[in-house]
C-alpha cells in the first residue's frame, strides 16, 4: 500500500504585471510592498527593465514583476528590445495579472492586451485599477462587460494602487494560482535585482520628476559604485548618461542646482528604502552611444 504524499508546506512562484504604460503597474508593486521600490511617474514609460519584488507572508512567497508597459508599435531599438524580454518574460512566469487603469479600459491599446492574454494558458488576473477615480455606480455595467466579452479570468480586482485599496483581496486572489514548493528567494529578500541597481531607478524617478518631456527618454543611469561604511551608512555613485550636451547642461541646472535637487530626492526614497543614511554622488556623462550600452548590460552596471 502506497501512502498518500504529504502536501508541500509552502507555495512559491512568480508573478507578473503586464498592462500598457501608465496603467500602475509599478505603483502596484509598491502597494504590495509597503514600500518605494519601483521608479512611478504620470509619464508614460517609466519603466524599461522588469523590476522585482518578493513578498512573503505565511508560507506563502511571491516574486512580482512590474513589467515595461507594453506598446502597440515599438519604434527605437531600445523599445524593440524592451518589447521582446517583455514578450519572453511572458512565457516563464507562473501567474499573469493584466494591469488595467480603469479610465481606459477598452481602448485599442487594452483591448490588443485582453487579445493576447486570451491565448494564455496559465492563471490570468485582471486588476482594474485608478478605481479612486470613478464613480461607483460606473463600475458595475464595466464588471459586466468584461464578464461577457473576456470571459477568461481567473479573478477580477478593482483597487487603488496609490490609496492602497483592496490589495489583500488581490493577494488571496493570486494565492491559490502559485505552485506549491519551496520559496525561490530568502524569507527577508527584497528584491531579486541587486540594490545598486534599484538605486538607479530611484534617480531616474527623480529626473522624470523634476525635468520636461524629451529629456528623460535621452538618458540612462548606471550605478559605479556602493560602498558600505562601518557606521552602516552607504555610499553610492552613479553615473547619468546623456546623448547629447545641451541634455548634460539641463540635468545640471544653473550652478549644478538641478541635479542637486534630483539626488536629494533620490537619496531620500533610498534612506526610506534602506534605512540607514546614504551618500549619493552623481555624474553626468555625454555618450552617443549609450542605448547600445544599455541594451548590452540591463541591469544597469557602468558601461
Ligand atoms: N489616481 C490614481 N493614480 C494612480 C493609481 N495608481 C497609479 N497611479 C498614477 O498613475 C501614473 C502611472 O503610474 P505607474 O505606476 O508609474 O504606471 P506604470 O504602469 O508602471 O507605467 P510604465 O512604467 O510607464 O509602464 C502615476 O502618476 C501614478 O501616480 C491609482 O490607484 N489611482
Ligand atoms: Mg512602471
Amino acid at each position: 500500500m502506497t501512502e498518500a504524499p504529504i502536501p508541500y508546506p509552502t507555495q512559491s512562484g512568480i508573478v507578473l504585471f503586464l498592462g500598457v504604460p501608465n496603467a500602475g503597474k509599478s505603483s502596484l508593486l509598491n502597494a504590495i510592498l509597503g514600500l518605494k521600490l519601483a521608479a512611478v511617474s504620470h509619464k508614460p514609460n517609466m519603466t524599461r527593465f522588469c523590476i522585482t519584488g518578493v513578498h512573503t507572508e505565511g508560507t506563502t512567497q511571491m516574486i512580482l514583476m512590474d513589467a515595461p508597459g507594453m506598446m502597440q508599435a515599438p519604434q527605437s531599438l531600445m523599445e524593440k528590445t524592451i518589447q521582446a524580454h517583455l514578450k519572453q518574460t511572458l512565457a516563464t512566469v507562473d501567474v499573469v495579472v493584466a494591469v488595467v487603469d480603469v479610465n481606459t479600459a477598452f481602448h485599442d491599446r487594452e483591448r490588443q492586451l485582453y487579445a493576447l492574454l486570451a491565448r494564455e494558458t496559465k492563471p490570468v488576473l485582471l486588476v482594474l485599477n485608478k478605481i479612486d477615480t470613478i464613480k461607483k455606480t460606473d463600475l458595475l455595467p464595466m464588471l459586466a462587460r468584461y464578464q461577457q466579452d473576456t470571459p477568461f479570468w481567473k479573478a477580477i480586482v478593482p483597487l487603488s494602487a496609490q490609496k492602497r485599496q483592496s490589495i489583500d483581496r488581490l493577494l488571496s486572489e493570486i494565492k491559490p494560482c502559485l505552485p506549491t514548493g519551496p520559496w525561490l528567494c530568502g524569507e527577508d529578500d527584497l528584491s531579486t535585482l541587486p540594490m545598486s541597481f534599484l538605486a538607479t531607478e530611484a534617480t531616474r524617478e527623480q529626473i522624470y520628476k523634476h525635468l520636461h518631456d524629451e529629456v528623460p527618454y535621452h538618458l540612462h543611469v548606471t550605478a559605479e559604485s556602493w560602498e558600505t561604511k562601518r557606521d552602516g551608512s552607504a555610499i553610492v555613485r552613479q553615473i547619468i548618461w546623456v546623448d547629447q550636451d545641451r541634455y548634460r547642461r539641463i540635468l545640471l541646472g544653473h550652478k549644478g542646482q538641478m541635479l542637486k535637487t534630483i539626488g536629494e530626492g533620490a537619496r531620500q526614497t533610498l534612506v526610506r528604502v534602506l534605512g540607514h543614511p546614504v551618500h549619493l554622488f552623481l555624474t553626468v556623462m555625454v555618450d552617443s552611444e549609450w542605448t547600445k550600452q544599455m541594451l548590452l548590460t540591463p541591469g544597469g552596471t557602468a558601461p
